[in-house]
């Protein structure tokens, strides 16, 4: 477990090539939410993590490719639709994105999301090398939330595709109020089961789970509590997936003063060749993240 040392950018440079990382994504967002509608039909494949592709997922994809390849200084691209990373020049960062988390939630009109990691490391990279990550929330409103330079900020992404900074420094409160358990509970382990029925039991919390786990983590983030795709029965390594969701929301989540775990460490010192390795996820307030790996002990 545990908030770490949270790595970032060391040059000017760095900064500026993440921060059009950053401005990329949020003017990119309102053309990929404005192209859901036509797109809520399967696509004709399945992505590396054998999942049902949508169209919107190919869609947006595509876009963040081409954009986010463009920039200077971005040497390197992968998501969770391709197979392999993608060589986009020269420069010494790579970006990783899940470009429609959730996806499964756009027949039913629920919240997704685009999440994002900047590394300063060829991909598959490691927790370590991340220098920046965030989210962007397709829900009533259309916000992002970064990860950098050792902070969180929230900003409003508007239709004609600017972003607004609204609450700089976002930090989880201490008094967690909401909790939200992936996969199905016949096929949570004992351990983890007797760790939720205890979570359930306080009075104080309530259940939040919307199955994109964009919209799960942003409630843990705005009321505090613990967001957990556990180890199953029939998967060890939980269903998220390492370099496109579990290294961006653990360093989000670190970097916001929560703490986050695969169980036994921080999500950030998970350490997976594969460039689509999963991992069990648990993020949330820290004394929540303790008393679960104190349970899964
Ligand atoms: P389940 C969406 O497909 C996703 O990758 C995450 O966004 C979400 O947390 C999880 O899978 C939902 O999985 O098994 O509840 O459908």
């Amino acid at each position: 477990m545990a908030t770490t040392d949270i790595n970032t950018a060391d040059t000017a440079r760095d900064m500026q090539i993440i921060d059009g990382v950053v401005d990329v994504i949020a003017s990119t967002a309102p053309e990929i939410r404005t192209g859901l509608p036509g797109r809520r039909v399967a696509a004709e494949d399945e992505n590396p993590s054998g999942e049902t592709q949508m169209a919107a997922d190919v869609f947006a994809d595509d876009l963040l490719c081409e954009r986010i390849g463009a920039l200077e200084g971005v040497g390197e691209y992968a998501s969770e639709e391709r197979p392999e990373s993608v060589d986009v020049g020269t420069g010494r960062l790579s970006v990783a994105v899940d470009p429609l988390d959730g996806s499964s939630n756009l027949k039913p009109n629920n919240t997704m999301g685009t999440i994002f990691a900047v590394y300063e490391a060829p991909l598959p990279a490691h927790g370590r090398d991340l220098v920046a990550a965030g989210y962007v929330l397709y829900g009533p409103v259309m916000t992002m939330i970064v990860a950098r330079n050792g902070t969180v900020d929230e900003y409003v992404i508007h239709d004609d595709a600017s972003h607004e900074l609204v609450r700089e420094d976002v930090t989880l409160p201490d008094e967690g109020s909401v909790y939200g358990f992936g996969g199905r509970v016949p096929d949570w382990t004992d351990d983890f089961e007797a760790f939720a029925r205890e979570v359930e039991q306080d009075p104080s919390r309530k259940l939040r789970y919307g199955g994109s786990m964009i919209g799960d983590v942003n409630q843990i983030l705005t009321y505090g509590g613990i967001f957990a795709y556990p180890t199953l029965e029939s998967a060890p390594e939980g269903k998220l997936r390492v370099q496109f969701e579990g290294y961006p929301i653990g360093y989000v989540i670190e970097t916001a003063g929560g703490a986050t775990s695969d169980g036994t460490k921080s999500l950030l010192d998970v350490d997976k060749d594969d460039l689509h390795a999963r991992t069990p996820m648990y993020v949330g307030n820290t004394d929540l993240v303790a008393k679960l790996e104190a349970a899964l002990d």
